[in-house]
Parts: C-alpha cells; sequence; structure tokens
C-alpha cells in the first residue's frame, strides 16, 4: 500500500468555561478529524530526553498536551518546523509521512495522543534514509 503524503496542521479546539472552569470536548469526525481507535499518553518524560524520531506510513494522530508543554521538530522531507505544543484547547494533528521529533518536555507534561488505527509496528518509518525513500517514491 502507498504511503500517506505527510501532512501537520495546528488546531484551536473549542472551550466551554463558566465560574465551575473550563471543559474541552474530542468529537470523532468533528473536531478529531478521524475515527479515534487508540488513544495513548506520555508522562513523567525525563529531563533532556527526546522522544518520538520516526515517521508513520499511513497513521492520523491528533496530540494535546493536557498538562505543562513539549516542543515538536516536524519534518516533511524538504522543511523542518518547530512548533511548540502548550495549552488544553490547541492540538497538533499529523497524517502520514511527517518525521517527528519531541523534546523539551516540562516535568508536569501530559502528552496524549488520539490516533486512527491500533498500534502497528509496521506503520512505524524509524530510520530517516527510509523515511526520504519513501518520500521520494
Ligand atoms: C508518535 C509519538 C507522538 C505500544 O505498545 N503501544 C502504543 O500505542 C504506543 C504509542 C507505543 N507502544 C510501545 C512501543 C514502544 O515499545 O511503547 C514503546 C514506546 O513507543 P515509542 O518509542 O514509539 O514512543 P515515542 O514517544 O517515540 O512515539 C510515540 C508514538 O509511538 C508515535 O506514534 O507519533 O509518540
Amino acid at each position: 500500500m502507498l504511503a500517506l503524503a505527510g501532512r501537520h496542521e495546528c488546531l484551536t479546539l473549542n472551550t466551554i468555561a463558566d465560574v465551575r472552569g473550563g471543559l474541552v470536548a474530542l468529537e470523532a469526525l468533528h473536531n478529531v478529524p478521524f475515527e479515534i481507535k487508540r488513544v495513548y499518553y506520555l508522562f513523567d518524560t525525563a529531563k533532556g530526553v527526546k522522544r518520538g524520531f520516526h515517521a508513520h506510513k499511513q497513521l492520523k494522530q491528533l496530540a494535546i498536551c493536557v498538562s505543562g508543554s513539549c516542543q515538536f521538530l516536524l519534518d516533511n522531507g524538504s522543511q523542518k518546523e518547530s512548533i511548540t505544543l502548550e495549552g488544553v484547547d490547541k492540538a497538533l494533528y499529523m497524517e502520514g509521512l511527517i518525521w517527528r521529533e519531541m523534546s523539551e518536555f516540562t516535568s508536569d507534561c501530559v502528552l496524549m495522543v488520539l490516533a486512527n488505527a491500533y498500534y502497528d509496528e509496521a506503520d512505524y518509518i524509524r530510520n530517516y534514509q527510509t523515511f526520504l525513500e519513501f518520500i521520494s517514491r
């Protein structure tokens, strides 16, 4: 199967707030642009740690820092963009062939990720040269 072209987008989620506090709702095919099959979260990330260093062939994901913040370096093979993900109403949508590296996790960072597929190691490209080869196909 052909890999999905890489794309990312920063989204602002609607917040419902009243005197009691705030609420953000995530709904498949409404503000989450896919059917949700999996949710995972990264937490207690040690100081100075970098994660990621891979791309996906098909996966669609939406990442939100529900606490704290972290940095994403996104690379589509020709352009790199560094994004600070911070705020419970800020989401980063990623699909397909985007190389990602995450860093600068704050000690309180909880990075929640929604995905459109179950975990499948075969969807990962964990070598940068292989990623570039996929891009040029
Ligand atoms: C991504 C970024 C943002 C599972 O068993 N199930 C899962 O759903 C996931 C996500 C991971 N794992 C296992 C696979 C590894 O043995 O957990 C271990 C750590 O995974 P990984 O090194 O891929 O974690 P990150 O933080 O580098 O990347 C993760 C996601 O894997 C990836 O899809 O886009 O977060």
